[in-house]
């Protein structure tokens, strides 16, 4: 098992059950590593993809759209449009040389791709630069013949020449070893939508109207200045989200320009991220949430569902030496009651939540449902012990 994964510089399953020191499992310099990509069977080859030009970004959306990643039962398939890619694979420092693919020599078709960004990430007390690793995909008709391997070895060595030894990766399969597994919460906001294309069924004993009844949500926001996030709230966002995120055993540490990049909306573009801050009296922000928006292509019918990710926050409530559980308990139930309303009125149909952060104080509460997906998150090169699961504990991602 793990003819590849065994190779790489990953732990292994069963080792390391004492707490270890932390940091790299190998260490190479650049002159080690092969300026030439390895060669691919005959009839495709490297190419890498600017995501710039439009029709190079088309083939990259129409890849993943027929390809990318299916629920268990295949009723849906992410649908990640242009916009979202262009947010989640060109932040600041993006390069398009970590937008790998492969095309088929002679039709010139995109058959496999991969992709990283640049990510500073802190585990525990140590920071250091990663490729974060996402959107690995190959075309149906390619699978189990080891490409995948092929791609993860190519993403490696660019990150390595270009002096990056650590990556970041996520996904619903076990791989050895994770350091961190979630689960995905789901809270319905369009009912009747989500049973009809059979995302959640009825419940025994329940009738639609009492579903419908269960999920309703105010029209207006409740948190007194509440407002968007706006260009001049970087700093004072990032701070705030900064001294939040210290608590957490592993964060990324953001620059104000990728803070602009991960919470503001790109100008012109459609919108795939929304973020809120509250101020208060004094014109100072107490609070931050975000949310994104990535569609699931419903595969029966050739529609899509309106899926709201749960992204950053942070509220000074969950901040200082001996937080207040219950006061921080009652200020994010508030906030993420408000980003339900938020999410409704920019049509979302579905609003998902893992358990990290602090989210076990307010799933339950706001009527999140655990759903039948894991999350588990793993370090390339780099030896962590775990940071365990469980939603309420300060030791999460
Ligand atoms: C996966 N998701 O175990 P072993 S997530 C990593 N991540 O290797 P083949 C994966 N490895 O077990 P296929 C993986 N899925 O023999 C499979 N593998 O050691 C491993 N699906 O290769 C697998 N996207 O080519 C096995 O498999 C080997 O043809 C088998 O291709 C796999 O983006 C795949 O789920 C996933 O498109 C491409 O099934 C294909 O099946 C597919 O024979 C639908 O591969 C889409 C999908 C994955 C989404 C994601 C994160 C990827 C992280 C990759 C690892 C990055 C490491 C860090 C590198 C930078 C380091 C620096 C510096
Ligand atoms: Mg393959």
């Amino acid at each position: 098992a793990y003819k590849f994964w065994q190779t790489q510089p990953v732990p292994k399953f069963g080792e390391d059950a004492k707490k270890l020191v932390e940091g790299p499992l190998k260490i190479q310099t650049v002159e080690e590593i092969d300026t030439n990509p390895q060669p691919l069977v005959a009839g495709f080859e490297w190419v890498s993809v600017d995501l710039t030009d439009d029709d190079e970004m088309k083939e990259v959306y129409e890849l993943l759209n027929g390809h990318y990643v299916e629920d268990d039962e295949a009723l849906f398939r992410f649908n990640y449009t242009p916009e979202v890619l262009r947010w989640a694979m060109m932040p600041p420092g993006w390069e398009s040389k970590y937008h790998i693919g492969v095309r088929a020599s002679q039709s010139r078709k995109l058959v496999a791709f991969i992709s990283a960004i640049p990510v500073k990430i802190r585990v525990r007390s140590k920071s250091f630069l990663s490729s974060e690793v996402n959107f690995l995909c190959v075309h149906k008709k390619l699978r189990g013949k080891r490409l995948a391997p092929v791609l993860i070895k190519e993403v490696t060595r660019i990150s390595n020449l270009n002096g990056i030894w650590q990556g970041l990766y996520t996904a619903g399969i076990v791989l050895p070893r994770p350091v961190s597994t979630c689960r995905y919460f789901h809270r319905a906001i369009n009912w009747p939508k989500l049973h009809e294309c059979g995302f959640s069924p009825l419940p025994a004993g329940s009738k639609p109207q009492f579903q419908i009844r269960k999920y309703a949500l105010p029209d207006a926001t409740a948190t007194r200045g509440l407002r968007p996030m706006e260009d001049g709230d970087v700093d004072a966002v990032l701070k705030l989200l900064t001294r939040y995120l210290a608590k957490f055993d592993i964060a990324p540490e953001m620059t104000a320009e990728e803070a602009r990049h991960w919470f503001l909306p790109e100008k012109g573009g459609r919108q795939c991220i929304w973020s809120y801050v509250v101020e208060d009296n004094d014109k100072k922000i107490t609070d931050f949430f975000s949310f994104f928006c990535v569609e699931s292509s419903i595969i029966k019918n050739n529609s899509v569902l309106r899926v709201a990710y749960l992204f950053y926050y942070a509220t000074e409530t969950g901040l200082g030496e001996s937080v207040d559980r219950a006061a921080l308990k009652t200020r994010l139930n508030a906030l993420i009651n408000d980003a339900l309303v938020l999410a409704k009125k920019a049509k979302m149909e579905v609003f998902n939540a893992l358990t990290l952060m602090d989210n076990g104080l307010f799933l339950e509460q706001q009527k999140f449902g655990a759903g039948d997906g894991q999350l588990h998150f793993y370090l390339f090169n780099y030896r962590a012990n775990p940071i365990r699961g469980g939603v309420d504990k300060h030791n999460q991602l």
